[in-house]
């Protein structure tokens, strides 16, 4: 007995000092030490050792196993440290190398442009306010003096999700919902995405962004509207811009105007860009109609106000001076990283 416990010493022995690894290690200490082990089995043997015998074999035993266990621990921190020391030296991390750059995003021109023309109305006491992109008929037309018949609101022109609801073709039906709330007076501006059966091009697409404006009070006149959109441009395009009303339809104001400022390209000499005329069309406005204030129970007798409709992706062109509205939507870092 004592020499087969010798002999699994040495084994255990030889066998530690050969493990080239923790996990080696490990299989050792399994080998020798565990349920089904080598020294376990042996244990399973004492009953056929003589009674008297029984207590020296014991301590034997447990002897063996000590020592098996005190050097497979030394073996095992031996092979931990030397595993620390080579992932010191592997993993070495050179400080003077150059960090990797993080990309940072930022707002699209258009977001850009919004915010800025929000800040010009806030600053003039406006108020922002928005709604649904899927509208009634009612509020996107009817409301609006826009009748049955009008060219409008022919299936060409709009997308109809049945006959009583539409993508809204411009935002002014949030002006009819708040006009409608009657709360008076009224001084918003309505962002927002508006939709139009148009096919893409340069200066198209059948989703595009409008702000429009809307204020009602009593004595409101058009020199009131004169004065705030040219404010509005100036902000926007520079102090020296200049405004030019042309006269203009539109359903829901009357007398209605288109505006024109000072192409900011050539400053209104006279370029490609404006087609030799020195003027751009910026937005169209004009006097709120009659009808569409009495729609909403407002007394055109009693109270007036004007509007103003501007494209976003528009002005947003001009401001960075892009010629093609695509370049907007098509998401290209190339592109989008210029602003
Ligand atoms: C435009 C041009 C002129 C407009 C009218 C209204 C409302 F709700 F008061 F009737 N909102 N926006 C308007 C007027 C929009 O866009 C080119």
């Amino acid at each position: 007995m004592k020499d087969k416990l010798q002999k699994i010493k040495d084994d255990a022995f030889a066998a530690i000092k050969s493990s080239e690894g923790l996990n080696a290690l490990n299989d050792v200490r399994v080998n020798y030490l565990g349920k089904k082990g080598l020294l376990t089995s042996v244990l399973k043997g004492m009953k056929d050792v003589a009674p008297e015998d029984r207590p020296k074999v014991g301590a034997l035993v447990n002897d063996t196993r000590e020592a098996i266990e005190k050097l497979i621990e030394e073996t095992k921190q031996k092979l931990e440290a030397a595993e620390m020391e080579r992932r010191l030296k592997d993993e070495v991390i050179d400080v003077t190398l150059p960090a990797r750059k993080s990309n940072c995003g930022h707002r699209h021109p258009n977001i850009i442009t919004l915010e800025e023309v929000e800040d010009i109305f806030i600053g003039m006491g406006y108020e922002v306010v928005e709604g649904p992109e899927v509208e009634y008929d009612y509020y996107n037309f009817e409301a609006l003096n826009i009748p049955a018949n009008h060219p409008a609101k022919d299936e060409q022109d709009t997308f109809y999700i049945n006959d009583k609801i539409v993508l809204r073709t411009q935002t002014s039906s949030v002006q009819a919902r708040v006009m409608e709330q009657g709360k008076l007076p009224i001084r918003i501006i309505s962002p927002g995405r508006a939709f139009r059966s148009d096919e893409v091009d340069a200066t198209h697409s059948p989703s595009f962004h409008q702000i429009e404006g809307l204020v009602i009070d009593k004595g409101i006149t058009f020199a009131d509207l004169k004065g705030t959109l040219e404010v509005f441009a100036k902000k926007l395009y520079g102090e020296d811009t200049r405004v030019k009303f042309r006269p203009h339809h539109f359903p829901f104001t009357e007398p209605s105007a288109e505006v024109d400022v000072t192409c900011f390209k050539c400053k209104g000499k006279g370029c490609r860009f404006c087609k030799n005329s020195g003027w751009v069309e910026i937005l169209g406005c004009g006097m709120v109609h009659p009808n569409v204030l009495r729609m909403s129970g407002i007394d055109p007798e009693i109270y007036q106000g004007f509007a103003f409709g501007v494209g976003l992706e528009r002005i947003t062109l001009f401001k960075y001076e892009i010629d093609d509205m695509r370049l907007l939507y098509e998401n290209d870092m190339r592109f989008l990283k210029q602003f």
